[in-house]
C-alpha cells in the first residue's frame, strides 16, 4: 500500500507533539488520550494524565486556536473517587466527550479501572469544573465507549467494546441503547474485528465519538495488530446510517493512519496512535491523539476527502 494514500488524508501538525508531560504544571508520568470539545469559544481537551504510581486522572487544557497556547489546569480537573466509586480505585482513563444538546451539558464516557477490570463509566458537566457522576454503565471488561449526541426515537445510543472471556471470540465494537443514559440494553455487535492477517484482526475499539455528517455517522476506530514485537495500533474509518446507527454502511479495508513518527513509535507503549477526540469546523477535522501512550499530537483531515476515500476503499 502506498504510504501517500493516508499521508494525504491525515496531515500531522508540523510541531507535534502539541502537549507533553513537561507542559503539565505538576509532577506526572505521561499525558495522552484526550477527549476534545469546543467550550466557551475555545478548544478544550480533557487529557488523561498518568501519575507516577501508574494511576490516571483527567486534566483540562484550553487553547484559542486548538493548536498552541494551551492553558492547563494547575491541578487535576477530575480525580478518581474510589471512596464513593470503588470501580475507580486504579484510575480513570480515555475520556470521550459528547455535547448533549437536549440536556444542555457534556457527557463524558471513560474507563473506570479496578480489581474487577476496566468498565465504562459516565459523568456529566456544564463547566468542566464540577462533574456529576452517573457511575458505571457497562460491566467489565468493557471500554472505548462514546455516546451519540442525538436520541434515536426515545432512546440514547452508546458505542463500546466489551471483551469476551473466550479469546477466540475476539473483541468487537458493540452498540447499546438506553431510555435514561443509566440503564442499557439491546446490546449488539456493530463492527466485527477481522481475522487472520488483517490490520484490524481480533481486537478493535471506537476511537473518538461518532461524528454526524450528511452521509451518516462517521466512525474512526482503532485496530490492534499483534506481532512478534508487540501490538501496533492503527486507525480505520466506518460509516453508520444516520437514522439507524446499527446499520453499517461502509468500512475501510485498509488503515488510514498509523504510527510512523518517533513520538508515535517510541514511548511507554510503542507504536500507538489513539485518538479520543476530534473537532469539526466546516470541512476541516482536527484529530487529537495519544502518541505511544506518552504525549498528545494533532492531525487534520478534510471531511469531504474522508467520505470520498471511504467510498473507494470500503468493504462491509
Ligand atoms: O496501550 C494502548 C492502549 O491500550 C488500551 O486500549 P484498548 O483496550 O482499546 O486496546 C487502553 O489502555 C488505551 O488507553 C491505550 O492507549
Amino acid at each position: 500500500m502506498a504510504r501517500s494514500s493516508f499521508d494525504e488524508l491525515f496531515r500531522r501538525y508540523e510541531n507535534n507533539p502539541i502537549i507533553t508531560v513537561k507542559d503539565v504544571p505538576y509532577s506526572a508520568n505521561t499525558v495522552f488520550n484526550a477527549g476534545a470539545t469546543r467550550f466557551n469559544g475555545e478548544t478544550l481537551l480533557l487529557m488523561r494524565v498518568e501519575d507516577r504510581r501508574g494511576i490516571s486522572h483527567f486534566t483540562a487544557a484550553r487553547s484559542k486556536d486548538g493548536i498552541g497556547g494551551w492553558e492547563i489546569d494547575p491541578q487535576p480537573t477530575l480525580m478518581p473517587e474510589p471512596e464513593k466509586y470503588p470501580e475507580e480505585i486504579w484510575g480513570i482513563e480515555d475520556p470521550r466527550i459528547t455535547w448533549m444538546e437536549e440536556h444542555n451539558e457534556w457527557a463524558i464516557t471513560y474507563t473506570a479501572y479496578s480489581r474487577g477490570g476496566p468498565m465504562v463509566s459516565l459523568a456529566c458537566t456544564k463547566d468542566f469544573k464540577k462533574f456529576r457522576r452517573l457511575g458505571p454503565v457497562m460491566p467489565p471488561e468493557d471500554k472505548d465507549a462514546a455516546l451519540f449526541p442525538d436520541r434515536f426515537g426515545d432512546r440514547w445510543a452508546m458505542i463500546h467494546r466489551p471483551v469476551s472471556a473466550f479469546p477466540s471470540v475476539g473483541a468487537h465494537i458493540w452498540i447499546s441503547f438506553s431510555p435514561d443514559l443509566k440503564h442499557w440494553g439491546d446490546h449488539q455487535i456493530l463492527i466485527r474485528a477481522r481475522k487472520g492477517g488483517w490490520w484490524d484482526a481480533n481486537k478493535i475499539g471506537l476511537s473518538p465519538p461518532p461524528l454526524k455528517t450528511d452521509q451518516g455517522w462517521l466512525i474512526l476506530y482503532h485496530g490492534v495488530r499483534m506481532t512478534a514485537s508487540g501490538a501496533i495500533y492503527r486507525l480505520g474509518l466506518a460509516l453508520l446510517d444516520l437514522e439507524n446507527p446499527t446499520r453499517l454502511i461502509a468500512r475501510s479495508d485498509r488503515w488510514v493512519f498509523g504510527p510512523e513518527e518517533p513520538y508515535e513509535v517510541f514511548g511507554d507503549v510503542n507504536k500507538v496512535v489513539f485518538p479520543c477526540g476530534w473537532i469539526m469546523e466546516e470541512d476541516t477535522i482536527r484529530i487529537y491523539y495519544g502518541g505511544a501512550d506518552t504525549c498528545i499530537a494533532l492531525a487534520t483531515a478534510n471531511l469531504s476527502d474522508l467520505l470520498i476515500w471511504l467510498k473507494k476503499h470500503q468493504s462491509v
